[in-house]
């Protein structure tokens, strides 16, 4: 028998369920980049309804859809305000610099949400040597800041500003189920405050490929060009289009359950010597483990793995763990045995 891997490196390491292989064999397909494929069409406007925007547009990968945006709301040159340690911004390979020409303005946030105020105070005046601010990006929920949620009033805020300013606003919302789920609100509530969102099938959700960018009818008619542009346009995706929709009936209901397990993990790791978690700021699936020297994530990593549990190690003290739909209680059981050994003095 094959070794059972437990691995909370992320969720994007789900695998589709039988519900999905079945349905990607039967899907209904045509050429997407004609428009004629109805199952991309019929998970496009799935999308568009969730998130409550006019209009959505299927892209390869979250990347895309993030960078996508960037470059519709932008012109070269214009900076864009964004969350110090956002995806778009670290995790990106730059593209927002290499393929639309503009400026990161990384503002510091609390758990990774802006102050409006904050925001404000980063946008450039007016003067004609200076950039032009013209995008705000905001993250829901925050990877980095380990899974935190912006709630819909906090978003309204930050959405306020921006429109007061002229500014456009984007939101990665790789995660927004599961800031929805940990929330008790509609995806579409935490959309709302921006013109435009981006949501992956392809983590959490358990769909092998995918990303969905959502927003008005003009923006998204301007995303599907610059996704050509990008070499994304697709032939018969419906196959993979297939598996999203199915998604939302049968994973989406089930995100809080990866919560749960993300908690019993997390206080786990709380009674281990060496390693510090923040409970508080633990509100969706993702945790995130300091370790107080001599306690070294390298190390700590590959003990965890000699005892079969895959982790993701950010920097020498911090590690992290993402719980996701193929962590059933079998598997939560083994991380936690695992954690339960010494991580010092040779006890491997
Ligand atoms: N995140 C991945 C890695 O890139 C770190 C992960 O394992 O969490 N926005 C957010 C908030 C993300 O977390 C990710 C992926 C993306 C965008 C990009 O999505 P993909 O990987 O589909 O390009």
């Amino acid at each position: 028998m094959t070794k059972r891997w437990v691995d909370l490196r992320s969720d994007t390491v789900t695998h589709p369920t039988a519900a999905m292989r079945k349905a990607m064999a039967e899907a209904e397909v045509g050429d997407d980049v004609y428009g004629e494929d109805p199952t991309v069409n019929a998970l496009q406007d799935k999308a568009a309804a969730l998130t409550g925007k006019e209009a959505g547009l299927f892209v390869p990968s979250g990347s895309m859809g993030n960078q996508i945006a960037v470059k519709v709301h932008t012109q070269p040159g214009d900076e864009v305000l964004c969350e110090a340690s956002c995806h778009i911004y670290n995790i990106e390979t730059g593209t927002m610099a290499a393929f639309s020409g503009v400026l990161p303005r990384p503002v510091e946030g609390r758990r990774g949400v802006l102050d409006p105020d904050r925001a404000e105070a980063a946008i450039r005046p007016g003067a004609y040597y200076l950039p032009r601010t013209t995008l705000l990006c905001a993250e829901n929920t925050h990877n980095l800041a380990g899974g935190t949620v912006m709630t819909a009033a906090q978003g309204e805020a930050l959405g306020a500003m921006a429109r007061r300013r002229g500014l456009a606003t984007h939101l990665d919302g790789a995660r927004i189920f599961n800031a929805a789920a940990a929330l008790g609100v509609e995806a579409k509530a935490l959309a709302a405050p921006f013109d435009s969102v981006m949501f992956c099938i392809s983590k959490g959700l358990c769909a092998p490929v995918g990303s969905l960018l959502c927003g008005r009818r003009d923006f998204i008619g301007r995303a599907r060009k610059v996704r050509k542009m990008m070499g994304g346009g697709m032939r018969q995706a419906g196959i993979l289009a297939a598996a999203g929709l199915v998604a939302f009936d049968e994973v989406l209901p089930t995100l809080a359950e990866d919560h749960r397990k993300a908690r019993v993990l997390a206080e786990r790791m709380a009674d281990v010597p060496g390693f510090e978690v923040d409970l508080e700021a633990l509100q969706t699936n993702i945790v995130m483990l300091k370790l107080r020297p001599p306690l070294e994530g390298g190390e700590v990593g590959e003990t965890l793995k000699e005892r079969g549990v895959l982790c993701h190690v950010i920097a020498p003290d911090l590690i992290r763990f993402v719980t996701h739909h193929d962590i059933d209680e079998e598997a939560l059981a083994l991380a936690l045995e695992a954690l339960g050994g010494p991580f010092l003095g040779g006890g491997r």
